[in-house]
């Protein structure tokens, strides 16, 4: 197989400096020695090293598109992808990609690790060696293609992880869809829809501050969300309590929001809860949020949901379009 790995940043390539850990240009060639040392693997591996290494915490929906390019551009010449990024925004990129290469009929997996690859103590090599294994066996075995996260022996779909854990060497959760796959000695697969869908490529322009996130909490008033639902945004994720609901008895706050969705700004509600699913208008507390215009993003991910506006928007749909998409 000829498998094109893109180290974009992340704590998987750092070294410490006076700042503390900082992504080091020299990882591909670290990593190029590591994946030559080995007999087994016979494949073809291009190690790209992208031009700003960053830590994922800078990420912005631009480097999506520009991991996305960077694929789409390699696309004929290579039968399987790896991007290798930090874990902080992993979900949020692994969402973009599925996204963009939607039905794709080559394995994307996107992963990284807890602790550089220059420690002893590291889950690095782990992780690049599993992502290596769900390119074989997504390639040879024909289970499914598309993007995936793989992290700590878990294959889970892109757009359905949730970063869960600041140091376990298992970071990623799929808290509301089994996992694709999970590697142990063997692989173990979940049974999925075997219906071919043809692929469909789409990488916007992608903007930067469309969408933001409102968060719910005791106390909240509209004078703190005032400034989050500027002009230039289109999109919201509300980070609502448990199946969905939000403070009803502060008109203020509910007229802004009402204001908001008025002029277009799609605002999808997603629990905070981490599990679950939204019960639009299950409670008077959530019916509030529904009469305001405010939509359900069901059992998605905030991380999902943050990027499906955000792509939406790139490829210019309307807000009606962008509705009926989340529905
Ligand atoms: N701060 C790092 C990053 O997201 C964390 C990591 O990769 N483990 O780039």
């Amino acid at each position: 197989m000829k498998i094109y790995i893109a180290y974009t940043g992340g704590t998987i390539g750092m070294v410490p400096s006076e700042q503390g850990l900082t992504p080091d240009a020299a990882f591909a060639d670290h990593l190029a020695q590591h994946l030559n040392a080995s007999d087994e693997l016979t494949h073809d591996f291009v190690i790209a090293s992208y031009l700003s290494l960053i830590d994922s915490s800078n990420a912005t929906p631009k480097d999506w598109q520009t991991i996305a390019r960077d694929i789409e551009s390699r696309w004929q010449d290579f039968d399987a992808f790896i991007v290798l990024h930090g874990t902080d925004t992993m979900a949020y990129t692994a969402s973009a990609l599925s996204c963009m290469f939607e039905n794709g009929d080559k394995p994307i997996i996107v992963t990284g690790s807890q602790v550089p690859m220059y420690k002893v103590r590291t889950d690095a090599m782990i992780n690049v060696m599993g992502a290596i294994s769900a390119c074989e066996a997504l390639n040879c075995v024909k289970h499914h293609n598309g993007v995936f996260l793989f992290f700590a022996g878990r294959l889970i779909e892109g757009d359905r992880a949730h970063k869960a854990h600041t140091s376990d060497w298992q970071a990623f959760s799929s808290p509301n869809c089994p996992e694709r796959g999970v590697l142990g000695i063997d692989w173990r697969w979940a049974v999925t829809d075997s219906t071919q869908k043809s692929m469909n490529v789409r990488i916007p322009e992608m903007e930067e501050g469309a969408v933001t996130i409102l968060p719910v909490f005791p106390g909240v008033q509209a004078s703190h969300w005032l400034g989050l639902l500027s002009e230039n945004v289109k999109g919201a994720v509300l980070l609502s309590y448990g199946a969905g609901n939000a403070p009803d008895k502060d008109p203020a706050l509910l007229a802004l929001l009402k204001a908001a969705t008025d002029r277009g700004v799609v605002i999808v509600n997603v629990s905070q809860c981490g599990a679950g699913s939204v019960a639009a208008g299950a409670y008077a507390a959530g019916s509030a949020l529904v009469k305001a215009g405010v939509i359900s993003g069901k059992d998605m991910t905030y991380e999902a949901a943050f990027v499906k506006l955000s792509f939406l928007i790139g490829l210019g749909s309307s807000s009606e379009e962008i509705k009926n998409c989340f529905s």
